[in-house]
């Protein structure tokens, strides 16, 4: 039995469990009836290549910790899915959970009623209820599913939870240079709110840009007067669902070459990793191949980053690929690398100092022509603004979840460049659906040739990215911090 086979298999007995009210849950009589009728229905048209089960499980991050949370076929994290780019794919998506749910298909470029957004008017996989999606998946590359519900204070709902899995489209031509191919999707559990400005130090922003801190003042005169609004903090910190130290090492060979193919699904956080002795060869970003790879001793991740790189193993020992911040890592975010004939207490050893810059993996001869149009993002926030969380503005307008109004029209070919001004003092990963842009410039520094789905825009500074609106319908951008993008830093684009 293949790993397909075996994925197929677990996921229908999944099914099965929640047809029989076997998975613990107290599962209403109506939505069982509702089940079974889906699941009949779903035996008539075939079987789909994937199956999709949405349900309140328990991940075993440890022993001593096991945490209920919603789940993708009852695991964290969700299955790895295997699409060949351009082959047409089915999937089947079984809600058992007494809410509507949307599966995004992040950096996917599928159509709206596909792509898995409320405000894109994505059907909804509704509360006991099932979807089938068939699409054709590309760009190839490292991709991602999860859930893309509005939490709001419900820190049940949305990315808070576990319902998060990788993607990997395999691309037409296979380049293989590598002995061993290991998905890493890291993720915390057990949210809570403070009021504590939990800033990473190693993410603190290289300058600020003085009209944005001057617009920033302007736009909230209160700020020094109300209480800092909620920030998310975790208790358990894990990759692949396991703390560090609980899971299977990751066993290598001296000299053999390991594809890393690192996912950050956190609601919230950014990341950083390293391994002591090893360096990182990026190949790609967000899936995407960078036009120069450069090996590099940190990795950063902010949320829903991916990155794709190669380590050569030629530093035999036991040790912990991790956080550099020692509270996380030591609270779970890493993982064992174990050479084969080492043994011993995993060992960690901080980093040389290191400046993560996209600019490293860029192409220097590419200059991008003027766009046709540019589209000016200004950001900014109301400290504690929205029952205590903090509001976020887009050009001075709080995304409205209710109506879902269309920001923008875009005209269908034309090239636009988003220019984020970022007029707050948090760094947000910006996201846009359904499209891969190209930086072209960062905090006033022409660059080229690196295409993502996320960007990470620093406190005080200006982004600029490229796109062509080759996507007829409608397209979310959006920051990936759920708590930023429930309180207003949300746009939404119409293609036609
Ligand atoms: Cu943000």
């Amino acid at each position: 039995m293949d790993r397909r086979d075996f994925l197929k298999t677990a996921s229908l007995s999944a099914l099965a469990a929640g047809v029989l009210g076997g998975n613990g849950a107290p599962a209403a009589t109506s939505g069982r009836q509702q089940s079974a009728a889906a699941a009949s229905a779903i035996k008539a048209a075939g079987k789909a290549d994937y199956s999709l089960h949405i349900a309140t499980g328990v991940v075993e991050l440890s022993p001593t910790r096991l945490v209920s949370t919603r789940l993708y076929n009852g695991d964290f994290p969700g299955p790895l899915l295997r699409f060949h780019e351009g082959k047409p794919v089915t999937v089947d998506i079984f809600n058992d959970t007494a809410h509507d749910e949307q599966v995004h298909w992040h950096g996917q470029f599928l159509p709206d009623r596909v792509d898995g957004a409320d405000e894109e008017r994505t059907p909804p996989v509704p509360a006991h209820g099932h979807k089938r999606e068939i699409f054709v998946p590309r760009p190839a590359g490292l991709r991602f599913y999860h859930t893309h519900v509005r939490a709001g204070a419900d820190l049940a709902l949305g990315l808070y939870s576990g319902q998060a899995g990788p993607v990997y489209i395999e691309p037409k031509h296979f380049p293989g240079a590598y002995d061993r191919e290991v998905f890493l999707t890291l993720k915390e559990f057990q949210p809570y709110l403070n009021r504590l400005d939990d800033d990473t130090p190693f993410m603190e922003p290289s300058g600020m840009e003085i009209p944005l801190v001057t617009i920033a003042a302007r736009s909230d005169p209160h700020a020094g007067a109300v209480p800092p609004g909620y920030e998310l903090a975790y208790e358990s910190f894990a990759i692949n669902g396991k703390s560090l130290g609980f899971g299977e090492p990751i066993r290598v060979k001296h000299g053999e070459r390991v594809m890393l193919h690192i996912l950050n699904a956190s609601a919230t956080e950014n990341r950083s990793l390293a391994l002591p002795g090893h360096t990182f060869r990026v190949l790609a970003l967000d899936g995407n191949p960078v036009p120069h790879p450069v090996e590099v001793p940190v990795l950063w991740l902010g949320a829903a980053e991916r990155v794709s790189a190669s380590v050569q193993m030629d530093h035999p020992g036991v040790w912990v690929l991790g956080d550099l911040n020692d509270g996380d890592r030591t609270g779970g975010m890493g993982i064992v690398i174990e050479y084969a004939g080492t043994s011993g207490k995993p060992q960690w050893q901080a980093p040389p100092a290191f400046k993560w810059d996209y600019r490293l993996f860029a192409d220097p001869q590419r200059k991008p022509q003027a766009p046709d149009e540019v589209i000016d993002l200004l950001i900014n926030a109301r400290q504690s603004a929205a029952h205590g969380f903090d509001r976020y503005y887009i050009n001075g307008v709080p995304y409205d979840w209710k109506t879902m109004p269309v920001t923008r029209k875009l005209k269908l070919g034309k090239r636009y460049r988003l220019r984020f001004r970022n007029a707050s003092d948090d760094i947000h990963p910006l996201h846009l659906h359904r499209h891969t842009f190209e930086l072209v410039n960062l905090h006033g520094h022409p660059t080229g040739g690196v295409m993502k789905d996320v960007v990470l825009v620093p406190p005080f500074q200006t982004t600029e990215v490229d796109f062509t609106a080759d996507m007829p319908g409608l397209t979310l951008f959006h920051c990936h911090m759920q708590v930023h993008m429930d309180f207003g830093f949300m746009a939404l684009f119409e293609t036609a």
